[in-house]
């Protein structure tokens, strides 16, 4: 069944490693993006999970130093790992040695580093603190949280220097040959919602573009980052103006994504929320391909799943038909808690739905490790 998916990989690998050896004149931003754009060519779209080498539905690495990374839902399911493999970064700004899930940063950095090594892609998202208030990303109580950490703000200094541990983080993603490992990332997210502090009515367009500059200039500019690719991700529920109204720059952003979650609660039930979803989606995603050939950008679902799969059929009847005519580079369905037993959003062995998964993993077009 993947017999046609081999070749994809194996030019992928060899981009990777290719830029990990420092091979040739070109970035590891460059390589990676023409590996993805290669996937895409070729008309696949990669599956990717969150967390998914660091713990599952009722599982977690214990001993995140020599765990030897070889457990996966997504693989105990279907026999392959994701294609890619999110990472979340959230309270790394703190300095401690755990993330906001509770995940130790040095697992982070091994899993990161192995899934890489395995041929496949990674991805980071960040939930940083308000800086402010102390409160986490959700906290939106002040509209004045991105303005203070902007030039000239009271927090500028202090938010650099959470950039400067966000930079020490991505220093240590190296190879066994010592050289930086090329991965996706994708900060300020879903702000076309306001749920986060950076969110739509938290802040201005241009404190929002200053944000991403700020970001983007300190990592790429001024610490040489030349192997990060960098992914920008409105939320569902915007047309394509909206999509574009805070968009950070032709310049900066490498991957047009796009958050989108299948909705549970429906007086209809199940079907109607699935239906709701796929009637948003579709047209989203319409655009969305337009947008990504005006800017010469690459899409992605870079977040998206039903949370707890309440849909039998959800990967086969909802996820895959919304998907599978857009030349979409990966689509990655959000973590498998281990401590909360209802939320998750990829599948695991024993699920009643697990088969669901297997065909949707089965398609040509769905690229695993
Ligand atoms: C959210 C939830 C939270 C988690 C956060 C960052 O969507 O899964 O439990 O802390 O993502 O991973």
């Amino acid at each position: 069944m993947k017999t046609i998916l081999k070749p994809i990989l194996f030019s992928g690998f060899a981009i990777v490693l290719a830029a990990c050896c420092g091979n040739g004149d070109k970035t590891g931003r460059e390589l990676l993006i023409e590996s993805l754009g290669a996937s895409v060519q070729a008309g696949k779209i990669m599956y990717g999970h969150q967390d998914d080498l660091c713990y599952g539905h009722a599982w977690k690495v214990e001993d995140a130093q020599n765990d030897p990374l070889e457990r996966s839902d997504v693989k105990d399911v279907c026999g392959h790992y994701p294609a890619v493999l999110g990472l979340e970064l959230g309270e790394i700004e703190l300095g401690g040695d755990k993330s906001l899930d509770g995940v130790p940063f040095a697992l982070i950095r091994r899993a990161a580093v192995k899934h890489v090594e395995r041929g496949g892609v990674v991805t980071f998202s960040w939930h940083p603190r308000n800086i402010l208030t102390g409160g986490t990303a959700w906290d939106v109580s002040s509209d004045k949280v991105v303005a203070s950490v902007l030039e000239g703000g009271e927090n500028h200094e202090k938010f650099m220097g959470w950039l400067q541990i966000i930079g020490d983080f991505f220093d240590t993603l190296r190879d066994s040959g010592g050289k930086r490992i090329p991965f996706i990332f994708r900060p300020w997210h879903e702000h076309t919602g306001s749920w986060f502090w950076w969110g739509q009515k938290l802040c201005t367009t241009e404190q929002y573009r200053a944000l991403w500059r700020t970001t983007y200039d300190y990592l790429a500019g001024e610490r040489g980052f030349d192997n990060i690719v960098w992914c920008y991700s409105p939320n569902l529920d915007v047309d394509s103006e909206g999509y574009m109204e805070r968009w950070p720059g032709d310049d900066i952003i490498d991957i047009m994504g796009l958050d989108a979650y299948s909705y549970n609660g429906h007086e209809g039930g199940i079907e109607a929320a699935c239906e709701l979803f796929r009637s948003k989606l579709v047209p989203t995603l319409e655009y969305l391909d337009r947008l990504g050939k005006e800017h010469g950008k690459l899409i992605a679902l870079s977040e998206t799943g039903l949370e707890g799969l309440t849909s039998p059929d959800w990967w086969t009847a909802t996820l895959y038909p919304c998907i599978k005519d857009y030349p979409l580079v990966y689509v990655l369905t959000w973590r498998n808690a281990h401590d909360r037993p209802g939320h998750f959003y990829g599948p695991w062995k024993g699920f009643e739905y697990e088969g669901d998964f297997k065909k949707f993993a089965e398609f040509e077009q769905i690229v695993l490790l």
